[in-house]
């Protein structure tokens, strides 16, 4: 078997070379969540994020048939911009890598890259997960699969609040997923910090986070965790205010007819109309938030090592 078709920027692979911590970011965040240039303006300040907290940020994209780990900022600009950018998952990752396609990873591709290229822990805004309805259009994201299956420790401000989090949380305990709430004991549900679900488990700081990630891999047990980090509640939309928009945004994506890959992007959108642009600033508010995170624990992962 030859090795993945892993190409590291300079900045990450010092860092591999020194040992430094380093923590993976996703495209699909860029290409497929937020509109230009807020896109590009969010990727770069959530890689200054990981830098200020002691980490390297490593995002992650796939172009000319590899896996790019880490991009410089006229890749960031490039990919910011580009309209026919594929959304790759696990299914179609190796389809884009194989045709020389350009595509932005999302948690459950960009957690198959990082695991490739050694990194633990991975920085997001959401994860995708069981969608409203899921009993009649068997939509599940791939993203609940992919934690069951690949060790890496995902930072997420909960699944995203169009989901159906009870059932997105049954899934995950099914597949033997950890779920962390931060610092509460509720799970929180991305622009709000309150589902109203208890989460599974609760951790209150980056050192037991960590503690815990490191004794699932001397366990030996496959697949990562997912630490749900509640947006500062300054930047919170509360869930009860949300609701009608988003009921709103789920009626047009049914009477458009959108399915599959494109039923996320389409009410991220939609919530962002509806909100007059509030959900984006809760959405970049949520981003920076976790990135922060992500670097201590990818700091406090390192630490326990040396
Ligand atoms: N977090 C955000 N915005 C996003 C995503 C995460 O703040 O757009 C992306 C991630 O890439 C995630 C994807 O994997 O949304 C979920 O898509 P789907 O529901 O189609 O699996």
């Amino acid at each position: 078997m030859t090795a993945a078709p892993l190409s590291f920027s300079p900045e990450v692979a010092a860092a591999r070379a020194a040992g430094r911590p380093v923590v993976a970011l996703e495209s699909t965040i860029i290409t497929h969540g937020m509109p230009y240039p807020r896109n590009l303006q969010t990727a770069r300040a959530v890689e200054a994020q990981v830098r200020r907290a002691g980490a390297v940020p490593a995002t992650i994209a796939v172009r000319g048939g590899r896996i790019r780990i880490g991009l410089d900022d006229g890749a960031l600009e490039a990919l910011a911009q580009e309209r026919e950018v594929w959304k790759l998952s696990r299914a179609d990752l190796a389809v884009a890598l194989a045709l020389g396609r350009t595509g932005a990873t999302t948690v459950a591709a960009t957690m198959i890259a990082a695991h490739a290229a050694g990194i633990e822990v991975f920085a997001t805004g959401g994860i995708g997960g069981v969608h409203r309805g899921a009993e009649d259009s068997l939509d599940i994201s791939a993203d609940l699969t992919e934690l069951a299956e690949t060790p890496v420790c995902v930072v997420a401000a909960g699944p995203k609040a169009i989901l159906d989090i009870p059932r997105t949380l049954e899934v995950l305990e099914t597949r033997g997923v950890p779920v962390i709430a931060v610092g509460q004991d509720n799970l929180p549900a991305f622009w709000s910090r309150d589902s109203r679900c208890p989460a599974p488990a609760r951790l209150d700081d980056a050192a037991s986070i960590a503690a815990a990630f490191a004794m699932r891999r001397r366990l030996g047990l496959p697949g990562g965790q997912l630490v749900a980090n509640p947006i500062p509640a300054d930047a919170e939309i509360p869930a009860e205010e949300l609701a009608p928009h988003i009921a709103a945004a789920l009626d047009a994506a049914r009477a458009d007819g959108i399915a599959a890959k494109q039923v996320t992007p389409f009410l991220l959108q939609r919530i962002l109309e509806l909100t007059g642009g509030r959900s984006l600033e809760a959405n970049i508010a949520l981003v920076l938030n976790n990135a922060r995170l992500a670097a201590e624990i990818a700091c406090a992962l390192h630490a326990g090592r040396v």
